[in-house]
């Protein structure tokens, strides 16, 4: 049923209702029209002042999920290869029941838990999420931080004292943008928020500013760069370091006011005194004088900043990456400066709320990678439930995530998965990983609850702040993210019994809150609760804006003596790693193995936006790239299947030739490969695509970080005689075009 309230304005029988799209991190405004209870159109809220009017083609996605058939609204309990429906107090009983046998039986280490990338996006989760992690104490976290962005925290951590602490380009106001590993045209944008982001690219063209994209492919955002440089996947530290320390040859460094609070400044040019571009050139397949030029262009620029995402994350080099990023800004005095990369100032500072981090205080058992925040690396997930000995995880709760499809060498945690004997998933989908499950606990979706960015107002190039009341009721028997948090919580604390006190009425406290509360109180400690607290956040029906960035430093600064630390001693250490692969990144780039890289497409929203007919529907888009040299090479022909090999494992799919990917390279899209028996997702089913992470090698890790090096990965490919294996295959080029629309039509589909 529709609600009715003060910002839905009511036209017979037609109510529209704004709010903010949670499908990705760029917080589109949008405006929903309801017919007779059912959604008649999604369109860009024009009135939205951040995103002014844009969305892209996923946006549809919210009516599609919330009406889809396959969304799983009761609890399930498996029995045998099939789920049956039980009410939520078994449910409850069931899924605490399963995991606190084990922890009474086996101990702590023996369950292990796993977040996926939408708690970020969903506040209740957010919020109400740690309270069950304490309850449950599990030994093993595990998150998508770390085949993520889990590099850009660690260095936040080593640099700037809190794994918040993330320096966001200062997009609409820079005059150079250096874009390393990223392709914001498709993505929207990550770790910066900016709605309309291809408008903002241009922008910044217009006013005569430069876009240069590194990127082993011709991405959509390198196509409207004024410059592209290919390198080879796995390079970029080996760029980044010639970048610094050309600067500090050329005597380009000024890093002006940040010099007074600065600590390192002196150590940089030592200890990166190796990576004279004349050095790294070949290695990187790139001339000595390009970077030099490089460096020069963006040292010289009135304004500049790098930005480097996940090409640069998702490497064996990642923390030396984006630790190396931050440098460049730094030393060139491009940070906490108009035009550079800046901090935000949110309404609601989640960094009072989140603890600073923490790095290598323990390691995982099996590979003795090291742990970030308390998460161990989601690389070693698989083999610590694997495990041939008396430590390892039995038992496994899931919420929001689909590891099968999004963690290295998907296959082994498929079998681990099954080998459990325990696992419990918060979802609404039976997917490549909740099929796993001994319960699921479906909660509500998107439009049927609140919502107000705790995360990405905190990445925002501007601060802006708005919040979204649920557009539907949700019916009688259903549970939040943050409720289903809560009543697990309750039912496995342990512990003495003044513990136990205590943790109840912590609980009930939150629970009387809930997410408005913690908001209204958080309004009152925020730097603006002057002006905005929760009555003038629900008048803003679109959302507000609280202006640009502003310089912040030395204060925001969480390192004890408010200083940045541009030389921390791990970093420093990792150079010595990356010298010892100088010489093996020279091989003969035309040689096997290929490279395997990954993309991001405008119609996917990682794994489970393929249940949607309309964004899947047409010709196969899960094709591997193959650069017509390598193409001719290897005797792979266009829309033909090749098998693709790796150490781990193999898959199948339809070959693309194209030259927008560089020689010796090969790319699929992440988050296809719904061939899984026992998954509910009819759609999905149809259009199978194949999974990268097939093929992505658990092994790989930036040993720094404990980040899984998804990128680079060396796999053979070769033609596959015989049929085509799926009738929908086929061939095509990704149109950009659907991410420009300002508004998506859901007449085709009604
Ligand atoms: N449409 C859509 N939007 C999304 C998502 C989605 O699935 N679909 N997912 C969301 C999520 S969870 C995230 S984290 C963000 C990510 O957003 P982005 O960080 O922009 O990620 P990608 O679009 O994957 O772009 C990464 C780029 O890095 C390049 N690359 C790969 N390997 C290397 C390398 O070794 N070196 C360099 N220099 N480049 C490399 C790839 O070719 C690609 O162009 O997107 C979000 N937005
Ligand atoms: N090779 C390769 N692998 C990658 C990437 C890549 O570029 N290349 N990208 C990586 C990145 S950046 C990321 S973030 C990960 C993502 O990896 P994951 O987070 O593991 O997976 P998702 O595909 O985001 O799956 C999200 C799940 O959450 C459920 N869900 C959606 N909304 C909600 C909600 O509000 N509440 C609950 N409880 N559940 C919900 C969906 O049904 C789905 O099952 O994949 C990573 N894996
Ligand atoms: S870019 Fe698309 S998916 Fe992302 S917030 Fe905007 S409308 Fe939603
Ligand atoms: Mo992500």
């Amino acid at each position: 049923m529709a609600r009715t309230r003060s910002n839905i304005s009511d036209s017979g029988e037609i109510l529209t209702h704004y709010r903010a799209c949670n499908l990705c991190e760029a917080i589109c405004g949008i405006e929903i029209k309801v017919e007779d209870g059912r959604i008649s159109s999604i369109r860009g809220d024009k009135q939205d002042p951040f995103s002014r009017g844009h969305i892209c083609a996923k946006a549809v996605a919210l009516k599609d999920v919330h009406e889809d058939a396959d969304r799983v609204r009761k609890p399930l309990r498996r029995r045998g290869s099939d789920f049956e429906e039980i009410g939520w107090d078994e449910a409850f009983d069931e899924a605490a029941d399963r995991l606190r046998r084990l922890r009474d039986r086996h101990g702590a280490e023996s369950l292990g838990v796993y977040l996926g990338n939408p708690n970020v996006h969903n506040w209740g989760a957010m919020l109400f999420g740690p309270l069950l992690i304490k309850a449950l104490r599990p030994g093993n976290r595990f998150s998508a931080t770390s085949v993520d962005q889990l590099p850009h925290h660690l260095s936040a951590y080593l640099m700037f004292g809190h794994q918040l602490l993330l320096p966001v380009p200062d997009l609409d106001r820079t005059d150079f943008m250096l874009v390393i590993g990223a392709n914001p045209v498709v993505s929207n944008g990550s770790l910066m928020t900016a709605p309309d982001i291809r408008q903002r690219l241009k922008d910044l063209q217009t006013r005569g500013g430069r876009l240069i994209v590194v990127d082993p492919r011709r991405s959509e955002t390198a196509r409207i760069a004024d410059q592209h440089i290919f390198i080879r996947p796995g390079a970029d530290a080996l760029l980044l370091a010639a970048l610094v320390h050309t600067i500090f040859d050329e005597d380009l460094a000024r890093p002006d006011r940040l010099a007074a609070f600065t600590e390192g400044l002196d150590q940089l040019p030592g200890v990166l005194r190796r990576f004279a571009p004349e050095n790294v050139a070949g290695a990187l397949g790139m001339d000595a004088q390009q970077i030099r030029a490089l460096a020069r262009d963006f040292a010289t620029a009135r304004s500049a900043v790098a930005y480097g995402r996940m090409g640069v994350s998702v490497q064996e080099f990642g923390g030396l990456c984006q630790w190396l990023v931050n440098v460049m800004n730094i030393v060139t005095g491009n940070f906490d400066r108009v035009g550079g990369a800046m901090f935000t100032k949110p309404a609601v500072d989640l960094m009072k709320f989140q603890g600073r981090g923490g790095y290598d205080r323990f390691r995982s058992s099996v590979r003795g990678l090291p742990e970030f925040g308390g998460e161990l690396p989601s690389a070693t997930m698989a083999e610590e439930i694997l495990a041939d000995r008396g430590g390892r995880i039995r038992g496994m709760l899931t919420v929001a995530g689909n590891p099968v499809l999004s963690t290295p060498n998907g296959r082994q945690l498929d079998r681990a998965l099954a080998s459990l004997d325990s696992m419990v998933s918060v979802d609404f989908y039976i997917n490549e990983t909740t099929r796993h499950a001994h319960v699921i606990l479906p909660p509500t979706a998107a439009l049927e609850h609140d919502h107000y960015d705790v995360v990405f107002n905190l990445l925002a190039i501007r601060n802006v702040a708005r919040y979204s009341e649920a557009l539907f009721e949700p019916g009688l028997d259903t549970r939040h993210d943050w409720e289903i948090a809560l009543e697990l919580s309750r039912r496995l604390q342990d512990g003495p019994l003044w513990q136990r006190l205590k943790a109840t009425l912590a609980r009930w406290q939150m629970m009387s809150m809930g997410p408005t509360g913690l908001l209204k109180q958080a309004l009152k400690r925020g730097p603006y609760a002057q002006t905005v607290d929760f009555r003038a956040l629900t008048a803003a029906e679109h959302g507000l804006d609280l202006g640009p960035l502003d310089p912040c430093l030395p204060q925001r600064l969480a390192t004890k003596d408010q200083r940045i630390k541009l030389a921390p001693e791990p970093m420093v250490r990792d150079l010595t790693r990356l010298r010892s692969r100088m010489e093996p990144i020279q091989a003969d780039i035309s040689a096997d193995p290929l490279l395997l890289i990954s993309r991001r497409q405008p119609r996917s929203n990682n794994s489970w936006m393929h249940n949607c007919e309309r964004l899947v529907k047409g010709k196969n888009r899960c094709t591997l790239l193959v650069h017509p040299a390598d193409a001719d090479r290897l005797g792979l022909v266009q829309s033909q299947d090749a098998l693709i090999k790796s150490r781990v494992g193999e898959t199948v799919a339809p070959v693309e030739v194209t030259d927008e990917i560089m020689p010796g390279v090969v790319c699929l899209p992440h988050g296809w490969g719904h061939d899984r028996e026992g998954i509910q997702l009819e759609v999905a089913s149809r259009h199978p695509g194949a999974s990268i992470n097939d093929l992505t090698d658990h092994d790989l890790v930036d040993p720094l970080s404990g980040n899984a090096a998804l990128s680079a990965v060396p796999v053979t490919v070769s033609p596959l005689r015989g049929p085509r294996s799926s009738s929908d295959r086929g061939n095509t080029s990704e149109s950009l075009g659907v991410n420009e629309s300002p508004e998506h039509s859901l007449a085709d589909t009604r």
